[in-house]
């Protein structure tokens, strides 16, 4: 009872300032894609709405979890060594604990218990969810009856997808993730040395072409039984970069319902292919120019964490350590009355944010539109010390309105209560391009480092929302400049 109340007050709701205005009116905001509920069909606003990957507004208020049932995989690709394992690292087919069914059953209720925010359970590897597939059905209808209220979701490379999707659609999982990184197979032989299929090992163009076949015949089953589909794309320069608005078209014309373009993670440490001949990842920049060529009218998740395949918490969070089997103990029974709590406090926290977004909003103007990072840990509120952060979620801000654009890693600058030189240069790193930090709380120290930088960084608007503080921001320093400029 005391860790939920702990959690309810984490989002910032029972603290004892005040929202930047009062209380609510209707409406949500955004989505994963930009869509809310006035852009969608009532029946797919309910399938999103609380589900933190398909919703952009979701995400600062229900977590997900991973469970990590599904160790084989049928396909290799050049970007995958899931031998590695370190509880710092974070990349999906990445576990401290492989899982059975029964097992797993057993960690989602430990984590129903204690995280109100639970909404989603996903099986994301750290193979294929569908390579031992009768594996994953089971584990999904131990949890479905145990827990009815948590969606299902899941996430395939999509090779065996096309055998499933009946059984998918009876067992009732409305989210399904195909990772698709090329449609044309002369690219997908750079990224997929082989593939098992039908009782053989295929390669080169022959695999990819099957695989690209597979996935776009399971891309439109899916869709045809009003499956919602989410598209990953993992970017790789020099391969498949120039390729995705291909990619983007051919999935939307499928049905798809989001395009997810992923940074590759490509370290040699971690002993894939790609890390190991030197294959880079993109630049934010350049990551960011695939999804502003794509995001026209595109609905694209822009908020990814490239989660482990045993995450659990909100997005960007990782409580997976405290739920691990040899720490749960006895297991205490799921509380409705605790999650409806949290669902009312949600309702009203989404239309109060949205209502101070649109007090704060000016008319449209020809203002030149600036990055404000925020520190938050959820809940939509600037709620988090700028030396805990371990990410920035970025804003592209004028007084017109602020859009959320992705998120940045860093690491914490205060550890213990000191503070860490060698993490500010990645924060400043981090924080390239930007104006305006937005934190709850910054010692004098670093807020100077940072203003030597270029830097603003502002506590003043701590624990209120986020996009009205970014807008009153903004329109205040365009205020102040142009007082100073008619002195
Ligand atoms: Fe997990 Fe994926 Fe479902 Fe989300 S993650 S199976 S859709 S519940 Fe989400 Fe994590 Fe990105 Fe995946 S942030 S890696 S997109
Ligand atoms: Fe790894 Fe997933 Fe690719 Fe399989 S499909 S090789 S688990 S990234």
């Amino acid at each position: 009872m005391t860790q939920n109340i702990v959690s309810l007050a984490s989002i910032g709701r029972f603290n004892n300032k005040k929202p930047v205005t009062g209380c609510a009116a209707s409406g949500n905001t955004s989505c994963g894609s930009a869509a809310g509920p006035d852009d969608l069909s009532a029946e797919v606003w309910q399938k999103v709405q609380d589900h933190p990957c398909y919703s952009e507004d979701a995400h600062h208020y229900f977590a997900r979890m991973h469970i990590a049932v599904a160790p084989a995989c049928n396909i290799q690709c050049h970007y995958c060594n899931r031998k590695y394992d370190c509880s710092n690292e974070s990349r999906p087919g990445v576990v401290s604990e492989k899982l059975a069914p029964e097992e797993a059953l057993r960690k989602v209720l430990a984590v129903a218990a204690e995280v109100p925010q639970l909404s989603v359970v996903g099986i994301a590897g750290p193979g294929d969810a569908l390579a031992q597939a009768e594996k994953t059905f089971r584990t999904f209808e131990l949890i479905h009856a145990a827990l009815p209220h948590v969606k299902l979701c899941l996430s395939t490379n999509g090779l065996a997808l096309p055998d499933h999707v009946e059984r998918i659609a009876q067992m009732g999982i409305d989210h399904v993730t195909i990772t698709i990184n090329m449609v044309d197979p002369e690219i997908g032989a750079q990224i997929y040395p082989w593939i098992f299929y039908r009782h053989r090992r295929w390669e080169g163009l022959e695999a990819a072409q099957i695989l690209h076949e597979r996935q776009m015949q399971g891309l439109e089953a899916l869709t045809a039984k009003g499956i919602l589909v989410k598209v990953n794309s993992v970017l790789i320069p020099g391969i498949n970069d120039g390729h995705l608005m291909a990619v983007n078209t051919a999935v939307r014309a499928r049905g798809a319902f989001l395009h997810n373009i992923m940074p590759l993670i490509s370290d040699p440490a971690h002993g894939t292919h790609f890390g190991l001949i030197g294959q880079r990842g993109p630049t934010p920049a350049e990551l960011r120019q695939v999804q502003d060529k794509l995001g026209a009218d595109a609905k694209l998740m822009r908020h990814c964490r490239q989660c482990r395949a045993d995450a659990v918490g909100l997005l960007g969070e990782d409580r997976g350590a405290e739920f691990a089997l040899n720490k749960l103990g006895e297991v205490k029974p799921f509380d409705p009355h605790q999650r409806e709590i949290y669902l009312t406090v949600v309702e009203q926290e989404r239309a109060d944010r949205q209502k101070a977004k649109e007090a704060a909003q000016m008319a449209q103007t020809n203002e030149t539109p600036v990055l404000v990072a925020v520190a938050t840990k959820g809940g939509g509120r600037i709620n988090l010390h700028f030396g805990h952060a371990n990410e920035f979620q970025i804003y592209e801000v004028t007084s017109a309105g602020a859009r959320f654009i992705g998120h940045r890693r860093t690491d914490k600058y205060c550890v213990g209560g000191q503070s860490d030189g060698n993490a500010f240069d990645t924060t400043l790193k981090a924080l390239d391009g930007v104006a305006c930090v937005l934190c709850a709380k910054i010692g004098d120290s670093p807020r100077e480092k940072l203003a030597a930088a270029g830097i603003e960084a502002s506590d003043h608007y701590a624990f209120e929302y986020i996009e009205a503080s970014a807008i009153t921001w903004y329109a205040t320093k365009a205020r102040n400049e142009a007082t100073a400029a008619s002195a």
